[in-house]
């Protein structure tokens, strides 16, 4: 099959590993993250052929980036490494009174944020028929407006070029306050394919996390697409396609150790099964297992599953563990 591109930011990041606040912390783990890396990883975990667009600096973090990447599998031939910008930043901060931790983002600088990357070769790798799907999330569109207009170029091209196109909202009010991420939406509607969002986020946007509710506004806005997926968390999911209601429970989770970057996996559990055999059920059960390994380990993306362990999940095979 011809892999799948996905476009967005990558990011340094920083935790750490007490919860007392920033300012009097001197100890930081480096990790590193964006949603739309974490999608690239998920997916590559899972069997799947994925290309990455996006762009670091060429400085040690960038370098630490790639690195992963590559160690993982996802094709970084469309990263662009420039020396004039440095890679964007990230610092989570734990809570005990939490369970989401709070961050702070150094990102304005980044090629992204502050518009350097314009996503040309990428553009090209959609326009001459290179990639079969496309993914991406809103976040990448609050980065600047050269990385937005860059952006709406890769989404309509898929458009014109018949490559369906995946996106989920993935509102960060740190980027951008609400009524910005409605406006978003509103236009690059109807270049969208499927539609992911969380509960908490349609309810935000559109008053209401019915998903039938949901899909009949984004119609309204020129939605055309296949299909939406609401993300409920430790309630499951549930999805609209072509007027059907699906509905999967959540996978259950011994205790959940970190939530960021379960939406992103969640996503690439779906996108993996979705376009291997055209299942929803079976889709969002994936999606589902891949959300509770993510929720049940440190980090955005290490704990995402192979593709090995989500098959022994589905055939219901126990697990030897010692
Ligand atoms: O979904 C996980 C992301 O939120 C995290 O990796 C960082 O991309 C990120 C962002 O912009 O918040």
């Amino acid at each position: 099959p011809k892999p799948v591109l996905t476009f967005g930011e990558p990011l340094a990041i920083f935790t750490h590993p007490g919860s007392e606040p920033l300012s009097s912390n001197r100890t930081f783990n480096l990790d590193f993250g964006g949603a739309e890396l974490n999608t690239a990883i998920g997916l590559s975990r899972l069997d799947v052929p994925v290309w990455y667009a996006a762009a670091v600096g060429d400085d040690p973090f960038g370098q630490f980036i790639l690195r992963e990447l590559r160690a993982e599998g996802v094709n970084t031939h469309l990263v662009e490494q420039t020396s004039l910008c440095p890679t964007g930043a990230m610092f989570k901060l734990a809570s005990g009174l939490y369970q989401d931790p709070a961050v702070q983002y150094y990102r304005s600088l980044s090629p992204m944020g502050s518009g350097h990357w314009r996503g040309e070769d990428a553009l090209q790798a959609i326009v001459s028929g290179e990639v079969g799907w496309v993914h991406t999330t809103g976040i990448t569109w609050m980065l600047s407006e050269r990385t937005s207009a860059a952006s709406d170029e890769l989404i309509r091209a898929a458009r014109e070029n018949k490559v369906p196109v995946s996106f989920d909202v993935n509102v960060r009010r740190k980027l951008a306050p609400m009524d910005t991420w409605k406006r978003l939406i509103e236009r690059i509607a109807p270049y969208l394919t499927w539609m992911f969002m969380g509960d908490t986020e349609a309810d935000a946007l559109f008053a209401t996390d019915d998903a039938i509710a949901v899909l009949e506004k984004l119609a309204a806005m020129g939605f055309r697409g296949d299909g939406m997926i609401v993300k409920r968390g430790e309630k499951g999911a549930s999805a609209v396609v072509r007027g059907k209601r699906i509905q999967v429970d959540a996978f259950p989770v011994r205790q959940v150790v970190d939530t960021v970057g379960a939406g992103d996996g969640f996503n690439a559990g779906w996108l993996a099964a979705y376009m291997r055999d055209d299942d929803m059920d079976q889709a969002l059960k994936v999606a589902s297992i891949v959300g509770a390994y993510a929720v049940s380990s440190p980090g955005d993306s290490s704990g995402y599953p192979t593709l090995a362990q989500v098959q022994s999940h589905l055939a219901g095979d126990e697990e030897v563990r010692r």
